[in-house]
């Protein structure tokens, strides 16, 4: 058993803000379970931060006419307001440009040259001789040797999707000066990837909690024989030094210490919180769950894993890493540059936060599959499932409530067949609820509980209060006591998924404290006087999608 969690969401480059399809397979996954573990009450850390080397921020920092370290830390602030915006809560959001992690960086480099697997080799690059540098693959852009394309990075055709490997790309030309680039070796840093084939093997098939669509894959992979790993850059680069006296000033490769970033922000975290970050990452006690989306397969489930056991410094492996697809907005791919796509801060000028988790989280599954976000779905969704079905049966219970028994929650009399099968329905399906969760099952979860409420509103159909408050009022007094602990119940699981608005249910029901155990051990008690109740969501107008498809076409044309 596990006494702690820390979670982990995807390092966002600090070259750009997090859209809609970022939230969904990353960032409100894990945001939901990690709300989910501290209303369990179970000691939890939510950490990301902001990952910060490499090319193509150097590049984006340049264009901007911006020093680097001005660059990103202008987008760690900015990536921090969004995430605050869509109620997406870390412990802390840190940087991979830090003392902490430039410190941790060197001990895993050390530590793994030392046991033998890091080593030095020589590796052709390009050379310009007109610039008297080497040139990393985004400064070589030539014509892809598959598809004709011209213009393309040389180690990525952009048009037909191809990896090269180096030498491939035809007439190539240096991006700063337009020269012809020559082949130049220079003396880099190998990880040793390919020692790590069998432990790696052992691991993903011995883990229960890796997801077997994507152990499936990589298991692929490992059989085809995992290919060594250059960790080094050239000098000019934007990324940390390495260590080593034989070094030459080199730098190291941000996809090495990115995720070693997450060690580092546990370490902020720990400093600012007089923690000791060891009981985090050295202590099987603690569960370690990564989330990230399908594109970093290869960095977490293998480059990873294997990094940390290199070590032999007793961290900690992932328990899980929960893996899902990308978004897509009306069956089209998001494109930040053609337009294709939905800022948050966009969203936001039309609904609040708690719409987009919502439907966010019905269209997350956990799996690889691409899922959609269309907008007239996204509006029958809120429509029909959260203002229809969740958000009319809280209303009509605390209104009975406030009406017929001025704000006192009646007392029950004996159950009836109906009212203990809601009773049995609240305890069957916390635990089922509880498991799905717990399993990063949350979309089935959230339509658990959307479920909930469709049978409470049959139930009050069924047994029609509004009636029986003349006719038999010890009937009446009784449905709406078992209406109210399944609307406590409703508002108690709904706070992972949209916390401002089940928050504010609890509000009318005037219960301050609450936490995952309240689900199970506490009854609101006859007598309760709950607060005189406000419609919580509102219904989405046909007009305003309309509207919204509309701006959509104009912007895209
Ligand atoms: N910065 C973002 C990505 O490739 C990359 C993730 C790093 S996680 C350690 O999606
Ligand atoms: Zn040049």
């Amino acid at each position: 058993m596990f006494k702690r969690v820390l979670i982990t969401a995807a390092l966002p480059y600090a070259n750009g803000i997090p859209h809609l399809g970022h939230m969904k397979s990353t960032y409100l996954p894990a945001d939901v379970l990690a709300r989910f573990y501290r209303l369990k009450g179970v000691e939890t850390l939510y950490i990301c931060a902001t990952d910060e080397h490499g090319t193509p921020i150097q590049l984006a920092a340049e264009k901007a006419g911006k020093n680097v370290e001005e660059f990103v830390k202008n987008y760690h602030e900015l990536d921090k307001k969004i995430f605050k915006s869509l109620d997406i809560e870390f412990d802390v959001f840190y940087r991979t440009h830090s003392p902490e992690n430039e410190e941790l960086t060197h001990l895993f480099l050390k530590s793994l040259r030392e046991n033998g697997y890091i080593y030095k080799d020589y590796v052709k690059l390009h050379y310009c001789p007109n610039c008297q540098r080497y040139l990393p693959d985004r400064y070589v852009k030539g014509t892809c040797p598959r598809c004709g394309a011209q213009d393309q990075y040389s180690d990525y055709c952009e048009k037909c999707g191809t990896t090269f490997e180096f030498g491939e790309i035809l007439d190539p030309k240096c991006a700063l000066c337009g020269s012809t680039p020559i082949p130049k070796e220079s003396s880099h840093f190998i990880f040793k990837l390919s020692a790590f084939s069998d432990f790696l093997k052992n691991w993903l098939k011995n883990n229960k909690e890796m997801q077997s669509q994507v152990v499936n894959y990589v298991l692929r992979w490992i059989e085809e024989g995992l290919k060594d790993w250059d960790i080094t850059r050239e000098k000019d680069y934007w990324g940390f030094e390495l260590p080593y006296e034989d070094s030459k000033g080199k730098k190291v490769y941000v996809w090495f210490d990115a995720p070693i970033g997450y060690i580092a922000s546990t370490m902020k975290w720990c400093k600012d919180h007089g923690d000791n970050w060891e009981r985090w990452w050295k202590n099987p006690e603690t569960k370690i769950i990564h989330h990230i989306g399908k594109d970093i397969i290869y960095h977490h489930y293998l480059f990873w894993p294997a990094m940390l056991k290199g070590t032999n410094l007793g961290f900690n492996l992932p328990s899980a890493i929960p893996t899902r697809g990308f978004l897509t907005l009306e069956k089209k791919k998001f494109s930040k540059s053609r337009g294709w796509y939905i800022a948050v801060e966009d969203f936001l000028k039309h609904f609040p936060a708690d719409y987009a988790r919502f439907y966010l989280i019905l269209a997350s599954p956990l799996s690889l599959d691409d899922t959609d976000w269309s907008w007239k779905e996204f509006k029958d969704r809120i429509n029909n499932d959260l203002v229809g079905i969740i958000g009319n049966f809280i209303h009509r219970v605390l209104t009975f409530i406030y009406r017929y028994f001025q704000g006192k929650v009646p007392e029950p009399s004996e159950y009836k067949e109906e009212d203990k099968r809601i009773i049995e329905l609240i305890k069957r399906d916390i635990e089922k609820i509880e498991k799905l969760m717990g399993t990063y099952r949350l979309k089935l979860a959230l339509e658990n509980i959307i479920n909930l409420a469709r049978e409470g509103n049959k139930y009050l159909n069924l047994k029609e209060p509004w009636k029986t408050v003349k006719s038999n009022v010890n009937d009446a007094k009784t449905t709406l006591f078992v209406a109210a602990q399944l609307v406590k119940t409703i508002a108690i699981l709904l706070v992972p998924f949209i916390p401002s608005s089940a928050k504010k249910v609890l509000e009318y029901l005037n219960i301050e404290k609450f936490s995952w155990s309240y689900l199970t051990e506490v009854e609101i008690p006859p007598g309760h006087l709950i607060k005189k109740p406000e419609p919580i969501f509102q219904k989405i107008a046909d007009e305003k999608i309309e509207e919204i498809l509309e701006s959509m076409k104009t912007e895209n044309k």
